[in-house]
């Protein structure tokens, strides 16, 4: 791992998460291994980001208003949080998306900071040029951010064991880590990149 790489949580939020309202099966298992790849990433001192799902109360992006969604995280709810047990350091940088009405936002690429620089932007500012990608879910934000991430030339590592995906359509997962593939994601996992650096 080069000082250039950067480890991207997306969406580890507790409406994701068995007993939120949008539950992903098994999300919660994601939480042990990111404790070990954060623990990894801040010993080399390397950039810890993590993507939330932010949205107003009434967007189209949900059910009742239009979209396919039942509500969830909803800016400042419990939902909205990160699962409890998500060893966050204190400097990672939180990204949120998701708060324009109007917008699906699935795209950690789509998301800023908490001063409003867009997620592209604070890339180029810190020089990372490699992304390793886990979170929820697989077949929605985390296939749109490795996509994205790869448009604009990024590596983008897949965390495979540090995901899953919901799934609406059987195979929707499994569908999802070959598109990334195909476009160009290196599929990993910790045993491995442990075993590599
Ligand atoms: C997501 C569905 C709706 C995600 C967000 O984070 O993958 N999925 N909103
Ligand atoms: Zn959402």
């Amino acid at each position: 791992m080069k000082s250039t790489s950067a480890l991207l949580i997306v969406d580890v939020q507790n409406d994701f998460c068995p007993g939120g309202s949008l539950p992903v099966p098994e999300g919660d298992r994601v939480v042990p291994l990111f404790n070990r790849y954060i623990e990894l990433f801040r010993e080399r001192k390397l950039p810890i980001i993590a993507s939330r799902d932010w949205h107003p109360a009434i967007t189209s992006h949900f059910r009742d208003f239009g979209g396919i969604w039942p509500v969830h995280c909803v800016q400042g709810s419990e939902g909205a949080r990160f699962h409890p047990d998500l060893a966050l350091p204190d400097d990672a940088i939180v990204i949120s998306k998701g708060q324009d009405p109007a917008q699906d936002a699935y795209s950690a690429f789509q998301a800023t900071t908490g001063n409003g620089v867009p997620f592209l932007q604070l890339l180029k500012e810190l020089g990372i040029t490699k992304l390793f990608v886990g979170g929820l879910a697989t077949d929605y934000c985390v296939k749109e951010s490795v996509l994205d991430g790869l448009r604009h030339s990024l590596a983008v590592i897949l965390l495979e064991d540090a995901v899953r995906g919901v799934d609406l359509t059987p195979g929707d997962s499994a569908r999802a880590i070959e598109n990334m593939v195909v476009a160009g994601a290196v599929r990993m996992n910790f045993s491995r990149l442990q075993a590599d650096l």
